[in-house]
Formats: structure tokens, C-alpha cells, sequence
């Protein structure tokens, strides 16, 4: 069980080892009390804070390679397994790892592939399971709570990529009360899939940068929840990307790139810029928009992925940076959230040579048809006091999350209106499991908006106090999940359970 697997810059060297787990102090979150947690200190926290390695040149992530002997077929193994990772100098950083590296290996198919995937489950005495976060899997395929992977045991997940459904989508653990545990411990990675004809000059690239947060003690171990972290969300000390800290990427003067962000963290929203580049969306949760849209600064709450094209037409180094944003905190501790250097780009002065242009249209969407019903689902927070101290529930429409109960009965192929109405104290990004939805309205203090472009999300921030109307539709049967992305409020109930009819 000794297996040595270097990550590609060296940064977090991996050693699969089964100490590793029995190093890793975990919380029974089922139940969080007072009593039973420690507050986070921020002021102690930056006193001891580790420091991170900056400036290394940012890696690609490591391709899952396709082990399968016939085209048209994507096949291979992930084991999620405990791992140790070096993330700073002279410590050694128990994780969780896929195949021994976090973020887990880059999975690329294209459309029209069968993808067929063996899950080991190699960790200690959890279960866990495969969400494909945003992907359109059959129901019994998706790594619902309700299909838990025994530890010690595998499965294989199967589905085929239809046609369209080429996209940023990501994969990570979904297994009932352990979801934000195993994702802040390090599982989770990028899945693309691949359009066979893609409008995006291929000298743009195709750059990952997939976003995660880590928080590390002074002895380099990953600190469990404390009750902050189950209010708010666990938000890390330092935000990486593809596992780096502000790595670096070279790119020559005027050269455009194809960047996918991936907001993996489980509760850190990022309000981004460029300060030097200009940014023009292409692509949002499901693939790209029907048209490129202009933006100063985007922002990507947890779960949403977002596509850019960058362009760098003056002289480096440029970065992207965070922007303050305000989604709402309960008690101290409150992180700073505006300041952070995430990438750094060194524009180098020779130019590029020629720059194709971007295609006025991307792709065709077309918008939902009418919906031929509508539901509402009321996103509150509560918080009581019991013997064993404050206990704080995350629900919709009143209720917690019951892996027993189905909240709403839908049938395939009919178009739904959703309103998902925040009447909490934070933000809360929503995301709907199986689907690709729309939306087509805000609503704030009686103000109705549009939003900006059409596109396909899955996930969609809904701000406090606001309303978010969205149409959807399931294609296929089966019980399917619709939850907070943050995921310490979808552990503490802020879930519900979707019966799609054939
Ligand atoms: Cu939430």
C-alpha cells in the first residue's frame, strides 16, 4: 500500500499510506454542538498561518488515461484513497486523494463516448461515492447519498455523453453526512467533455484552473469543522489553483487563452478580475453560450464553472485577483475575501504570432418553451438552543434533508418553473443534480431583473433575501438531489430528494 506518485511541479508529493487517516481527527458533523468545537480564531490562525510556496510555474493537471481498447469508449479506474501531500516546506499534509493526487486527474471524453469508471473506495471506514456534478447521468449513475460505495469496495459508474453536452463538469464524493469532510480533505477533480466540431480557435488552449481551499494547521494537518465552519461554510486559508498557490503562466503579448474556472471550495465565493487582460465569457456550467459576452469581473460561487477568454495585449506580469463580495456571515471571523492573488501571468514582449478571432456565435440555445408547472422552495436558516448547546438547520420549505423522503414527484421530459426563494442570512449557490437548467429571472426588494445571457447552469448563487426563477427539465427517471453548494449547509439539511417518473 506504499505507493510513491509525484505530482507534475513537485508541490504536493503524494505517499498513499494508510496512517494517514488515523493522523486526520474527524468530527461527527451529524450533530454539531457549542460544546463540541472549537471557534475558528482568525487572529490566531494568522499568527501560526503556514506559508505556502508562491510563483511556481502552474502544472496541468495529470489526464486519467483511457485504458479502453476500442474508440468511442472511455474506461478506466479512480480509487479515492488516503494520501500525504507536502504542500509546505518540512510538513506533511494528511489528504484525501484521487488515484493519490488532489485535485483528482483531469478526465477528458468527448460527446457521443460511453465512459465506464471502476470507483475504489480505499478509505478508512467511510463510505463514499462519484457525484458527476452537472453531467447528464442516469439517476442509479450519479453517486446519489442513496448509493453509498462501502469502504473497502467498488463499483463501476457508467453513462454514455450525448450529443451537446459538451462542458466544464466536475466530479466529487456525495455520500450522506461526509460530503464537505471528503471534498475539504481533498477529492475532487475536472471532468470534460469535448465537442467533436468546437468554435474556439484551438491556439486559444484550453487551460484548467480549478479552485480549491485549504486551511492547514502549524503541524501541516487539515484542521476538522469548527462550528463557524458549519455555519457559514468551511472557508480555507489559502485559495489554490490546480493545487498551487498563485502558480505563474508565460504567454506572449497579444495571445489570447481558453481558461475553465472551477470554483471546487466548499463555501469560498470568488468575485474575480484580471487586473491587465480583458475577459470575455464564453461558456458557463453546460458548455458554451450562444454568443461571447464582455465582462469586467465575474463571480464564481461554489460548484459553477465558468469559461473565459483572456487576452493579454499589454506587458505582464498580470494577475487575477479576488474583489470584496458580501454573501453574508454569521458571527466573528469573518474571512477576507478581497485581495488575493490567485494567478499570476507573465506577458512576455514578443508578440504572439497570429491571434485568430473569436466566432461572433458559439452555439445555438434555444430557450424553454412554457413550463407546465411551477414550484417553490424556501431557503431558511434556524438555529436553536438544545442540552448539548446551538444547533443550526439548514432547510427548505421547513424541512431538513431525509434521505426517506421524496419532496417533489416530477415527470421526465416536462418543463418545470423553479423558485427558489432565500428568505435566510447568506448566500446560498443552488444546484439541481442530472439537468442543465435556465434562468430567467431575479428578484429582489420587488425589482425583476433578467439575467444578462442565456445559459446552461446547474448551479445558480441565489443572494439574500433574493429569488431566482429557473426552468428546467429531467430527461431521465430516478431520485435525483437539489441542494445548497455550500456544502456544510447541505450536510446540516439544506437538500431535497426530486422522484423524476418516466
Ligand atoms: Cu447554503
Amino acid at each position: 500500500m506504499h505507493r510513491r506518485g509525484f505530482l507534475a511541479a513537485g508541490l504536493a508529493t503524494v505517499l498513499a499510506s494508510s496512517r494517514a487517516l488515523a493522523q486526520t481527527k474527524m468530527d461527527d458533523m451529524s450533530m454539531p454542538g457549542m460544546g463540541g468545537h472549537a471557534g475558528h480564531d482568525m487572529a490566531a490562525m494568522a499568527q501560526d498561518a503556514v506559508i505556502l510556496p508562491e510563483g511556481q510555474v502552474l502544472r496541468d493537471l495529470p489526464m486519467l488515461a483511457n485504458e479502453a481498447d476500442r474508440p468511442g469508449l472511455f474506461r478506466a479506474r479512480l480509487t479515492a484513497e488516503p494520501a500525504i501531500a507536502r504542500f509546505a516546506e518540512g510538513r506533511d499534509t494528511p489528504i484525501l486523494a484521487y488515484n493519490g493526487m488532489s485535485p483528482g486527474p483531469l478526465i477528458e471524453a468527448f460527446e457521443g463516448d460511453r465512459v465506464e469508471i471502476t470507483f475504489a473506495n480505499r478509505i478508512d471506514s467511510e463510505a463514499s461515492t462519484i457525484h458527476w456534478h452537472g453531467m447528464p447521468v442516469p439517476a442509479d449513475q450519479d453517486g446519489n447519498p442513496m448509493d453509498p460505495v462501502a469502504a473497502g469496495t467498488e463499483r463501476v459508474y457508467a453513462f454514455e455523453l450525448p450529443e451537446g453536452s459538451a462542458g466544464s463538469y466536475w466530479y466529487h464524493p456525495h455520500p450522506h453526512g461526509k460530503t464537505a469532510e471528503q471534498v475539504y480533505r481533498g477529492l475532487a477533480g475536472a471532468f470534460v467533455v469535448k465537442a467533436k466540431a468546437d468554435p474556439i480557435p484551438a491556439e486559444y488552449g484550453d487551460t484548467m484552473l480549478v479552485f480549491t481551499d485549504l486551511r492547514l494547521a502549524a503541524d501541516g494537518s487539515i484542521p476538522s469543522n469548527s462550528m463557524s465552519d458549519l455555519m457559514n461554510g468551511r472557508v480555507g486559508d489559502h485559495v489554490l489553483v490546480n493545487g498551487q498557490k498563485n502558480p505563474r503562466l508565460s504567454v506572449a503579448k497579444g495571445a489570447r487563452r481558453r481558461l475553465r474556472l472551477y470554483n471546487a471550495t466548499n463555501a469560498r465565493f470568488l468575485k474575480l478580475a484580471f487586473d491587465g487582460a480583458t475577459m470575455t465569457i464564453i461558456g458557463s456550467d453546460g458548455g458554451l453560450l450562444a454568443a461571447p459576452v464582455a465582462a469586467d469581473e465575474i463571480l464564481l460561487s461554489p460548484g459553477e464553472r465558468i469559461e473565459l477568454v483572456a487576452s493579454f495585449d499589454m506587458p505582464g506580469p498580470i494577475t487575477l485577483y479576488t474583489l470584496g463580495y458580501d454573501r453574508g456571515w454569521m458571527g466573528p471571523g469573518r474571512p477576507a475575501d478581497a485581495g488575493l492573488t490567485l494567478l499570476t501571468v507573465d506577458v512576455s514582449d514578443s508578440e504572439a504570432e497570429t491571434v485568430p478571432q473569436l466566432p461572433a456565435r458559439l452555439r445555438p440555445i434555444a430557450p424553454f418553451a412554457a413550463p407546465v408547472l411551477s414550484r417553490r422552495l424556501v431557503l431558511t436558516e434556524t438555529m436553536a438552543m438544545n442540552p448539548t448547546g446551538m444547533e443550526m438547520g439548514f432547510l427548505i420549505n421547513g424541512k431538513a434533508f431525509d434521505m426517506g423522503r421524496v419532496d417533489f414527484v416530477a415527470r421526465a421530459g416536462e418543463i418545470e418553473l423553479w423558485e427558489i426563494v432565500n428568505q435566510a442570512d447568506m448566500d446560498h449557490p443552488f444546484h439541481v443534480h442530472g439537468t442543465q437548467f435556465q434562468v430567467i429571472e431575479h428578484e429582489r426588494d420587488g425589482a425583476v431583473s433578467k439575467p444578462p445571457y442565456l445559459a446552461w447552469k446547474d448551479t445558480v448563487n441565489v443572494a439574500r433575501g433574493e429569488t431566482v426563477r429557473l426552468l428546467l427539465r429531467q430527461d431521465r427517471p430516478g431520485q435525483r438531489m437539489y441542494h445548497c453548494h455550500i456544502l456544510e449547509h447541505e450536510q446540516l439539511g439544506m437538500m431535497g430528494v426530486l422522484d423524476v417518473m418516466s
